[in-house]
């Protein structure tokens, strides 16, 4: 049978004289230096080998540069933390702006980015820690402590199933490598530069939409609470505005911010006229029935029937027939394009619940032949390395990941999932913001296209 335990060095071209194994497997290993870059991980301190105590940890991972540490508790979470400074034991709290922490969710490890840097650890002659809130091998135990504090923000439940007993620790020295083809081969085209911002600005301009009785498509925007709907809109907003601007509510709440139904049409500020296209803002989508935007209300907005402001009643879905004009909507007041948006750092923790209300709407959509496309939003916090440079995000394996499994669990082709960073904090327009979120834009109105020309040839053959 083959061993649990794979070689010491990771991501190594020659073979290391290893005198002890790690636990931390292949594949495993690859998804957390998808989250480095180009790197080597190497062994340097197992607890259950070395022994928990902070001196036999600071004797093996003292002057060692950056180091990953993986922990696993007896309920079989595998979490941990990165750190850029060294341990030195100085006594002082260490700024470090690359910090994170990770917990495996499946095969993924969810990345929990530092708030802002400072107080990523206390350097002491202590076990390792992570902003004073994560201890591992606290008090020389194989135990992992958490206390409340502000360097990260997570929680113990998903982080390790509050399972505080440790079964292994082990810290590597992550070293960074010469950038191989292989490693970092861009796997999605894209010209980061201002002529191909000013084409993609062009072709939204110009385009006309394949039917001609129609001056705007309409575009749907549906997805969990809090997943940048709203921003999203704000983004394109602000690039056609040419400064950022807020029109619509966006933040943050434990139940969606946006309770109304919003057909914005987005204004092109260089030349004082409208876009061809309408973005439709809606509720955020919540897992339990009765919250959140309902299923039937999805289908009356598919239809044309909901107006905007319309105000989102969770208890009691739109009633087509109530309203006081009742008439069939028109093929310009349908939406044309169903853009789904998933929020990158959450898509490994989506509840079975919510994947099964988004495969619903998946079938409730499909019945109407719209086109689906999707979004990784919030991606510079999913990525360190996409948040150092946007421009990284077709080198991030990390990204693919995470667009891959955007594509499987809810059953999209990858080729449909584009990743967008929004403006979110942001004072001034950005190059490479803008080209991610104009290539959706512009995949966008050749989906609703795509859509116009099949409905186009249903009337021409009903009329044959
Ligand atoms: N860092 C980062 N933050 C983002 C991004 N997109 C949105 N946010 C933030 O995420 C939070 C939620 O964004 P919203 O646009 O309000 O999300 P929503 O889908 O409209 O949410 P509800 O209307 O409440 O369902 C806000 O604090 C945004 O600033 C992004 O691409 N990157
Ligand atoms: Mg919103």
């Amino acid at each position: 049978m083959a061993s649990m335990y794979r070689s010491v060095a990771f991501g190594s071209q020659e073979p290391t004289a290893a005198p002890f194994t790690c636990k931390l497997t292949e594949g495993k290993s690859k998804r957390l230096r998808a989250l480095l870059g180009s790197v080597k991980l190497t062994l340097l301190y197992k607890a259950s080998v070395h022994g928990y105590q902070a001196s036999a940890f600071h004797q093996r991972c003292d002057r060692q540069g950056p180091t990953l540490l993986v922990a696993y508790n007896r309920s079989g979470y595998i979490f941990g933390g990165y750190t850029s400074v060294d341990y030195f034991r100085c006594g002082q709290y260490i700024t470090d702006r690359e910090a994170f922490l990770f917990s495996f969710q499946g095969k993924i490890p969810v990345c929990i980015k530092i708030n802002s840097g400072h107080f990523a650890r206390l350097d002491d002659a202590g076990g390792p820690n992570f902003g004073q809130q994560l201890y591992f091998c606290y008090n020389n135990q194989p135990v992992v402590y958490h206390q409340r504090g502000n360097a990260f923000s997570f929680n113990s439940v998903t982080m390790y199933g509050n399972d505080t007993q440790l079964t292994e620790c082990e810290v590597y020295k992550v070293k960074q490598m010469p950038q191989t083809s292989g490693i970092n081969k861009q796997w999605r085209n894209v010209l980061w530069t201002a002529n191909r911002r000013a084409q993609l600005m062009a072709f939204i301009r110009n385009h006309k939409p394949l039917m001609t009785s129609m001056s705007r498509v309409r575009i749907l925007m549906i997805g969990p609470v809090g997943a940048g709907k709203s921003s999203f809109f704000n983004s394109i907003n602000s690039i056609f505005m040419g400064r950022i601007t807020s029109k619509a509510m966006s933040g943050s709440a434990g139940t969606s911010l946006t309770t109304q139904f919003r057909a914005y049409p987005v204004v092109d500020h260089h030349e004082r006229r409208l876009l061809p296209f309408v973005l439709c803002d809606t509720m955020g989508l919540e897992e339990q029935s009765r919250a959140g935007l309902d299923i039937e209300d999805i289908s009356s907005i598919l239809q044309g029937h909901v107006p905007d402001r319309y105000k989102f009643n969770p208890m009691a879905p739109f009633q087509h027939k109530e309203q006081r004009v009742y008439r069939p909507a028109s093929l310009q007041e349908k939406i044309h394009c169903v853009a789904y948006v998933i929020d990158a750092t959450k898509i490994s923790l989506m509840s079975s619940k919510l994947e099964e209300k988004l495969a619903s709407i998946r079938r409730r959509v499909n019945m109407l032949s719209k086109i689906t496309l999707h979004y990784n939003s919030i991606l510079d916090e999913a990525c360190p390395l996409v948040e150092k440079d946007l421009q990284n995000i077709y080198l991030s394996s990390y990204i693919k990941t995470k667009v891959q499994e955007v594509s499987s669990r809810l059953g999209v082709p990858v080729s449909c999932v584009l990743p967008v960073k929004n403006y979110s904090q942001e004072l001034e327009l950005e190059l490479n913001c803008d080209v991610l979120l104009l290539t959706a834009v512009q995949q966008m109105l050749n989906f609703a296209d795509d859509y116009l020309d099949d409905v186009g040839r249903v009337e021409y053959d009903d009329f044959l």
